[in-house]
Order: C-alpha cells, then structure tokens, then sequence
C-alpha cells in the first residue's frame, strides 16, 4: 500500500536572492527575470514518487526575504522538517546574513532528538559568475560543515543549475529522519518547535554521487576569507 509523507520546507535568505525564483523553476520550470519581493509568505507544492511504496508532497514556504525582521517567522516555521538557505553569489552582504538565518531557523525550529532541522546552503545566480568574483567567492565546505548544514550547492535558477540537486539532497536528508515525536509533556523549552527526529549517523558522508555538496563527500578545503 502506497503512503504519503507530507514535508514541510523553509526557504529562506535575503531579500532578492532568488527564494521564489527557485521554487519556481523546480515546480513550474518557469524562469522570469522581473523581480516582485515577495510579501510575507508564499506557498508551493510538489508530488514526488519517492520508492514503491512513499509518495513524498514536499510543501516549500516561500518566505519573504524581509520576513527576518518581522515577528511573523516563528509561526510560518512551525513543523518545518527542513530548510533551503539561500544567498547570492554576487552579493556578499547576502552570504554574511546566512548565519542569522541560521541562527533564527534553529532558534525556532529543531527535531525530537533537539538537533537542529536539516538545512541546505545554496549559492544561487552562479551563472553571473565572473573569474574575477569566482577567486574572491568563500571557500564553503568547511562553512558548511562548522555551521551544521547537510550540503551546499551552487545553483542558479536561470540555467536551472543544481537546482533538482540541492533539493534533493535535502529531501534525502529528512527522509532518513526517524518518525519519533516526543511524549507529551516533554519538559523541553516549549518557545522552540520540534519536528520528527533526525539520525545524522544515518545520513553521513556518502561518497561519489555528488559534485558540490558536503552530504555527498569530504572535503579538505578551507574556510572563507
Ligand atoms: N541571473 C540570475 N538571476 C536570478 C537568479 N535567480 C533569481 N534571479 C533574479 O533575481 C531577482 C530576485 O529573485 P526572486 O526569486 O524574486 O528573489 P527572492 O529571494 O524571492 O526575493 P524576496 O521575495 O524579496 O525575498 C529577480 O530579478 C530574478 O530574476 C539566477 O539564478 N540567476
Ligand atoms: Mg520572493
């Protein structure tokens, strides 16, 4: 008998680094170049034939990129299970705010286990990349591995460059989590969410099937500069 799991997504990061475009393109394959900010929060869903057996309906929220200084996100992240943390290659401010993302993701959010939700890095609008912005660009495994994502991914959604990647790998990543809510009555800090548990020894670093992103392989590189 086939069953469905219902998966929330965040998608999140600052303001015009290409949230709803890359929802878009995943869902709809479309591509607009005109930017209209997004108010508040949007919504996009998407059927997926996971095996045999699961069908996965993975819901991506689509949150305004000046969400992070309303009060609004605590309530949009309620039982999220994973998040895409955006930013734009070409805009260094956008990567320095990645950490705040973080840090509010995590401070609102976290699985049964406490462990923050799964999170991917995308560095989006790679196509813009010059040489010259490429020499300057952070190194991000490392990155990435200190400040607990599951993989990173340069993406762009204009050429549709990693784009079923990145998700994917998120995907994987919440799929592997232990269905395990807590007891009620759990003690635990009620200002923080939580959402089924998710086993990182489960997931690990597998190796091979995966060019840019830290889930799939180990990494020597160094931090940014
Ligand atoms: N060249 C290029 N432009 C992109 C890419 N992704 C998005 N853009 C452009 O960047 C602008 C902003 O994109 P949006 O997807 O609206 O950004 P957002 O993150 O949803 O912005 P907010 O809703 O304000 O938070 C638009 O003009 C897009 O066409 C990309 O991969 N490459
Ligand atoms: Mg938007």
């Amino acid at each position: 008998m086939q069953q469905e799991r219902l998966l929330k997504v965040l998608v999140i990061g600052d303001l015009g680094v290409g949230k709803t475009s890359i929802i878009k393109r995943y869902v709809h394959q479309i591509f607009s170049q005109h930017y209209r900010a997004t108010v508040g929060v949007d919504f996009a869903l998407k059927l997926l034939n996971w095996d045999h057996k699961t069908v996965v309906r993975l819901q991506l929220w689509d949150i305004a990129g000046q969400e992070r200084y309303g009060n609004m996100t605590r309530v949009y992240y309620r039982e999220a299970v994973g998040a895409l943390v955006i930013f734009d290659m070409t805009r260094a401010s956008t990567f320095q705010a990645v950490l705040k993302w973080k840090g509010d993701l995590d401070s609102k959010v976290a699985l049964g286990n406490g462990r923050p939700v799964p999170a991917v890095l995308l560095g989006n609008k790679c196509d813009q990349l010059s040489t010259d912005l490429c020499s300057k660009l952070p190194k991000l495994e490392n990155f990435t591995r200190d400040h607990g994502f599951v993989g990173w991914y340069e993406t762009s959604a204009k050429d549709n460059i990693n784009i079923d990647a990145a998700i994917m790998c998120l995907v994987e990543s919440i799929m592997a989590v232990e269905e395990e809510r807590p007891p009620a009555g759990d003690p635990r800090d009620p200002s923080v969410l939580v959402s089924p548990r998710f086993d990182y020894n489960r997931t690990g670093m597998r190796e091979g099937d995966g060019k840019y992103s830290v889930c799939k392989r180990e990494s020597d590189s160094s931090m940014m500069h």
